[in-house]
């Protein structure tokens, strides 16, 4: 195509007509002229592009377990597990409709499966979290690891490791699944594959690699270099007991009570380069301080009830709950009655890797 019939097809679109607004005739006219060698005026934007503190469009909300439980049950009256490849219920963000995120960076969807299904294997760059939240005995399989799943575990999937999911139980099982989706998608970065064989060939035994590398030792030969962790399953009968003796041993963080963080037993660092969790025992009837930071952060109520004080809004939570707090909006949670126990989990080891991560407390 030469120069004018490229200029002819611009001046046709939508683009061209972008900065019309301006009051300025002389300005609007150049507005358009540039346009049609896609060209902007930055001065335009600026002020959006480079704000003050951050702006983000991403709302308080809340998921209420009780709520929501029937609708995911319903939706496994209308399709399998397999038909539906991931038979998820999507919690949007209110002010994200449409757009599979709970938060800027991250997805997060309830997850059901009802006995005798299989959830087949699969794999891709978007690493998963699932945290269980209803049931008991399903089973999530990681590159040949099976491991049994039971209220409140932390269970990861990171990046490209082949995954799938079953239910040998009698009960259906809820999780809450998060993934960073969204991250992959915004660095263009999504690849994926399905595996053959829906059952991976378990060469490990169950909890395989919480067993090897749990416990303070490594065994030889083990390659530490890997920056997600290789503990598939971080065992709630195992990490809750931590926080009670943190309890008896120390005071509550001013705005986190007592948090551990689930942590890459090979060098520290999160549990994975995308996505970072934590553990908090909020003692009775605790108030936090308020709290701020730019990782917008998914919390899920595991034990006892409270309210959080979101901006203007007060979300009131109790066991298995879903909220979510916006990137940079004041927060600060209220106990009630006995003590309560809260999973969060955001984008934080992403944006310190960056060097962009804040927080103001
Ligand atoms: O279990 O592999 O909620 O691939 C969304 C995408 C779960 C999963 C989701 C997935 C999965």
């Amino acid at each position: 195509m030469d120069a004018a019939a490229a200029t002819a097809v611009r001046s046709d679109s939508k683009k061209a007509r972008i900065y019309e607004g301006s009051k300025d005739p002389k300005r609007a006219a150049f507005y358009e002229k540039i346009s049609q060698r896609d060209l902007a005026p930055l001065w335009e934007v600026l002020k959006g592009l480079v704000s003050k503190e951050p702006k983000v469009i991403c709302d308080p909300a809340i998921w209420r377990f009780d709520e929501v439980k029937s609708l995911v049950i319903e939706g496994g009256g209308l399709l399998t597990a397999q038909e539906a490849e991931r038979r998820v219920l999507v919690l949007e963000n209110p002010a994200l409709r449409g757009q599979s995120k709970i938060t800027n960076s991250l997805f997060a969807g309830l997850q059901l499966i009802l006995p005798g299904e299989i959830a087949g294997a699969h794999r891709h760059t978007a690493s998963a979290i699932r945290l269980i939240l209803d049931g008991e005995g399903a089973y999530t399989q990681v590159d040949g690891e099976k491991t049994i799943m039971k209220y409140g575990d932390f269970v990861l999937t990171p990046n490209w490791t082949a995954h799938d999911h079953g239910n040998e139980s009698k009960v259906p099982m809820i999780w809450l699944d998060v993934l960073d989706m969204p991250t992959v998608n915004f660095f263009g970065t999504s690849f994926s594959e399905h595996l053959d064989d829906t059952v991976q060939n378990t060469a490990r035994v169950d909890n395989d690699s919480l067993w090897r590398f749990g416990s303070g030792v490594l065994p030889d030969g083990t390659d530490t270099s890997s920056i997600q962790s290789p503990v598939i399953n971080y065992a709630y009968e195992r990490v809750r007991p931590i926080l009670d003796r943190m309890k008896k041993t120390g005071e509550p963080d001013k705005h986190h009570g007592y948090r551990l963080r689930y942590a890459n037993p090979f060098n520290g660092g999160w549990s994975l380069p995308t996505m970072g969790a934590n553990l908090s025992l909020l003692p009775a009837n605790f108030k936090s301080e308020a709290y701020r930071s730019t990782d917008g952060t998914i919390f899920v109520c595991l034990e006892g009830k409270g309210a959080t004080k979101i901006g203007n809004e007060t979300l009131e939570w109790g066991p298995r709950d879903v909220f979510v707090a916006p990137t940079w909006a004041p927060y600060s949670h209220a106990v009630k009655g006995g003590e309560a126990v809260l999973f969060s989990i955001s984008d934080r080891p992403a944006q310190e890797a960056l060097g962009i991560w804040r927080e103001l407390n």
